[in-house]
């Protein structure tokens, strides 16, 4: 049996004396379900095409119709994957400490398929449609005068319910996540590469407020400095061995 490695045991014993947890997850979490990440130079969701050319409402007035394919085809693919041994760590993690908060960067809904409840999506979720008039969610009309996605209510186009480069983080999802950030004792990173604001934001201060930070990541990030502890490794395999060294 080899030795539990001495950073992945100082980790656990935090998360063992911990009365609050925020979990902030990235898209590495989702990767080994197969969703790809967006800044892996060759196979990210980016690899072809600038962000600012995709996930921003300057690239959906330009061109809808192109950033509507793009989502589509990301749709069918978070549809056909399944969560993998990280998102269901995490459900067991949520069972075993007294509270855990989940925030996630995430748009594919995983966790919540998981089993994770009351998780507090940053950046929205690639399945829902809201108005891009009226701003709320919405259905789909029978008939489209575009061909694309039109509102039932109102006709004008709809788009996916995420926030992109820009947009503001829905008041009270940031409201939320803010309080899990000031109230929690331990700050858990995984699998995001910190550089997106204000998400990259919530560990500095969350250390502010005095919670040790543990980052799990497969690569140094921009984190990795600021992090007490820093666990190397894919997500699906090191919240699997943090359990285990929890549960003792
Ligand atoms: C593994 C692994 C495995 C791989 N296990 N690990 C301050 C400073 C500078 C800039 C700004 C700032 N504040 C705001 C900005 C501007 C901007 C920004 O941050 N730009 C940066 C690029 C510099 N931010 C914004 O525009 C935000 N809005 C805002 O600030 O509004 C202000 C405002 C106020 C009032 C009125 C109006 C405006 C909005 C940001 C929205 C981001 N949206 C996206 C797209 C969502 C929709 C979609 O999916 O299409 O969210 S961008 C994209 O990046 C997505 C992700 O959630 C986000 C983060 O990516 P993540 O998760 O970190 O993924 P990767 O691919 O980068 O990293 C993966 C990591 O996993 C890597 O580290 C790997 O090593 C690791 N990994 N396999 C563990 N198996």
């Amino acid at each position: 049996m080899s030795a539990i490695p001495t950073p992945l045991l100082s980790a656990a014993t935090a998360i063992g004396k911990a009365r609050h947890i925020c979990v902030l997850t990235g898209a590495g979490i989702s990767a080994e379900s197969g969703v790809p990440t967006f800044r892996d130079a060759q196979t990210g969701l980016w690899a072809k095409f600038r962000p600012e050319d995709l996930a921003t409402p300057e690239a959906f007035a330009r061109d809808p119709r192109r950033i509507w394919d793009w989502y589509e085809w990301r749709r069918e693919l978070v549809r056909r994957v399944e969560p993998n041994a990280g998102h269901h760590a995490l459900v067991h993690l949520a069972g075993l400490v007294p509270k855990l908060t989940l925030v996630t960067q995430n748009v594919d809904g995983l966790h919540q398929r998981a089993g994770s409840t009351g998780v507090i999506e940053y950046h929205g979720n690639i399945l829902r449609d809201r108005c891009s008039a009226e701003g709320t969610l919405a259905r789909r009309s029978a008939r489209s005068v575009t061909g694309l996605p039109e509102c039932a209510r109102c006709g004008e186009l709809l788009r996916p319910d995420v926030v992109w480069f820009g947009e503001a983080i829905p008041p009270l999802t940031m409201r939320d996540a803010d309080a899990a950030v000031a109230d929690c004792d331990v700050f858990l990173s995984i699998g995001t590469a910190s550089v997106v604001y204000p998400a990259a934001g919530l560990a500095a201060n969350a250390r502010q407020c005095g919670a040790i930070v543990i980052e799990i990541n497969t690569e140094p990030t921009a984190l990795t400095p600021l992090a007490d502890f820093s666990l190397r490794g894919p997500s699906g395999e090191v919240l699997p061995q943090l359990l285990q060294a929890l549960r003792g």
